[in-house]
């Protein structure tokens, strides 16, 4: 079959427009090496990274970045896929999806239109309220996509494949949970590196870095976060020499310099962490790292971090979340406590690995003096040497423990269904409304900015500002097209879909 990948472009606030960091698809990359294996044509369209210096403004001021999406039509016609699967792991990108999604079926009614990724995997349901959507894949979809592809071809039915949700027959909606995780990572190809546009990703970061995981799945529960439910609770990591083959593909092929590791469980097995960095220390590849996710804290003693500054690492984002104890335990479900953080941020600094800090304010119940214990940990880390923070509001994301808190509590706001960004206050607390959380965050920015730091949204997110060239203005959905149809035969085998 020919399968269509796409990236969707995304709709933010405007502040957050200018914050926003590209977001490479690398699992669009990795399904399409998987479904080139199976014989299956391939293309990708990553309508976010493409158009990243596109900036419309939509109705009620939102802003889009990317591809416009007559232009994303127009490669579904060219190409004329079986299958078109939208990648879906922000919410903000939902509802480009959900215009897209009329799109192509007015293309051809046909086209079958799957979606994967973070969101629908949190609310399947929802997804398939599009009445365009087809299925669901949910979790990882390695394994899971070439069988239900196989499947539609061969007529036949889902309902005894995990991992799936789609529409009955008699109209309601079925969801079969996920039943495994894929144990042997190693199996995975490597991501089809050649069908993503990365001489683009390149410019727009302004180096040769990319997003690189070493597992899958989190033991942790952080509240705001959905990894957990995605890809499981037991952490499966591919081994060292997988690793550094990608590493060295990455080199070789493509001139990556730097490397941004960003999965979750990178620092959760102490031993795993010593010997995959002692691997890459002794591989004398030239490369720098950072991690962007995952820190663990309670791993960084003297002699890991001694490893890591060897093999190449320059900067650790540590996501302290909170100074607050009862914040941290009660809303937030961190498992690591500020004491425990601080002693190993000190650690890392003396290390000489420089360290960024993530604060979440406005979490339900959240009181002023926690804000302010928010702000003098804070203020104690940046005494210590932390150049980098960054402030969010708390997201309650669809199918994370923040939600239920917050549904709970009562004190969600309203706003414009499923258009989530960090940026506005989507929360009240007992003690502050959506103005003051925006006050307390936007002082607090620059109040750490104007005493010499750098606030890290800049320079962690790399310089994207400068890219946001004309803003030009557009309606939110523009009309899909009266549906083209081809006039070639369509093959049977292939459930209906255009030849
Ligand atoms: C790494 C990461 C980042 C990196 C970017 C990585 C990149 N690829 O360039 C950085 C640090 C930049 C980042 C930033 C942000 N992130 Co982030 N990020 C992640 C993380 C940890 C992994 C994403 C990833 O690339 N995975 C690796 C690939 C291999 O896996 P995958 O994309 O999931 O793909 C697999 C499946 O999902 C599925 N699949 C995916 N697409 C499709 C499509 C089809 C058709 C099918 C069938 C299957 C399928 O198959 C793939 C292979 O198994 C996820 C959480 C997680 N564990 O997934 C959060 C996550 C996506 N991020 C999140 C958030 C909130 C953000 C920020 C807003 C945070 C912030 N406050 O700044 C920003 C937004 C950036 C922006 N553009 O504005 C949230 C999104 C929540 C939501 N519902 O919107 C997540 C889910 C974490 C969470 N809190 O739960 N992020």
């Amino acid at each position: 079959m020919r399968v269509l990948l796409i990236q969707p472009s995304m709709i933010v606030s405007e502040r957050w427009s200018y914050k926003a960091e590209p977001f490479l698809p690398v699992g669009l990359g990795l399904i399409a090496s998987v479904l080139r294996e199976a014989n299956h044509e391939v293309k990708i369209v990553d309508a976010l990274t493409e158009g990243w210096e596109k900036r419309w403004r939509l109705e009620g001021n939102w802003i889009e970045i990317g591809l416009a999406e007559e232009d994303v039509a127009a490669e579904v016609r060219e190409f004329r896929p079986h299958v078109v699967g939208f990648s879906i792991p922000l919410t903000s990108q939902l509802p480009r999806v959900r215009s897209l999604a009329r799109w192509v079926k007015a293309i051809h009614p046909e086209i079958f239109v799957i979606c994967g990724g973070n969101h629908p995997t949190a609310a399947p349901r929802d997804m398939l309220e599009i009445p365009e959507m087809d299925l669901v894949v949910l979790g990882e979809s390695e394994a899971v996509l070439p069988q239900a592809l196989d499947r539609l071809a061969n007529n036949q039915e889902l309902d005894d494949l995990a991992g799936v949700a789609y529409r009955e027959i008699e109209g309601g909606i079925a969801i079969n949970p996920i039943s495994d995780y894929s144990e042997d990572l190693d199996s995975l190809p490597l991501p089809a590196y050649d069908l993503l546009p990365l001489k683009k990703y390149f410019k727009i970061t302004g180096k040769r870095s990319i997003p690189f995981f070493t597992s899958r799945g989190c033991k942790n529960q952080c509240a705001y976060c959905t990894t957990r439910q995605h890809a499981g609770k037991s952490v499966r990591q591919f081994s060292p020499q997988y690793l550094l083959k990608q590493i060295r593909h990455l080199i070789e092929y493509y001139g990556v310099r730097e490397f941004f590791f960003d999965d979750h469980g990178l620092f959760l097995d102490k031993t795993y962490t010593k010997s995959f960095f002692k691997a890459l220390q002794e591989s004398k590849l030239k490369i720098q790292w950072h991690a962007r996710n995952g820190i663990n804290p309670c791993v960084l003693e003297d002699d890991l971090l001694d490893t890591l500054k060897k093999s190449g690492c320059k900067r650790l984002y540590f996501n302290p979340d909170s100074g607050s104890r009862r914040i941290l335990s009660r809303c937030l479900s961190k498992p690591y406590n500020p004491f425990v953080t601080e002693q190993s941020i000190q650690r890392t600094l003396r290390s000489g690995i420089k360290v960024s800090c993530q604060f979440i304010l406005g979490s339900p119940g959240e009181s002023m003096d926690e804000i302010y214990e928010t702000l003098n940990f804070a203020w104690k880390l940046r005494n210590m040497g932390v150049d980098q923070f960054n402030f969010d509001l708390a997201v309650p994301y669809i199918g994370t423990k923040l939600r239920k808190l917050a549904e709970k509590k009562n004190c969600l706001l309203p706003y414009p269904d499923q258009m989530y960004t960090p940026d506005d206050a989507l929360m009240s607390t007992e003690q502050l409304d959506a103005a003051d959380l925006i006050r307390i965050r936007d002082t607090a920015e620059r109040e750490f900015n104007s005493r010499g730091l750098v606030v890290g949204l800049k320079s962690r997110r790399f310089n994207t500002t400068k890219q946001s060239a004309v803003t030009e203005d557009r309606i939110f959905y523009s009309v899909a097209p009266q549906p083209y149809l081809t006039s070639r035969k369509l093959k049977p085998a292939l459930a209906k879909n255009p030849a």
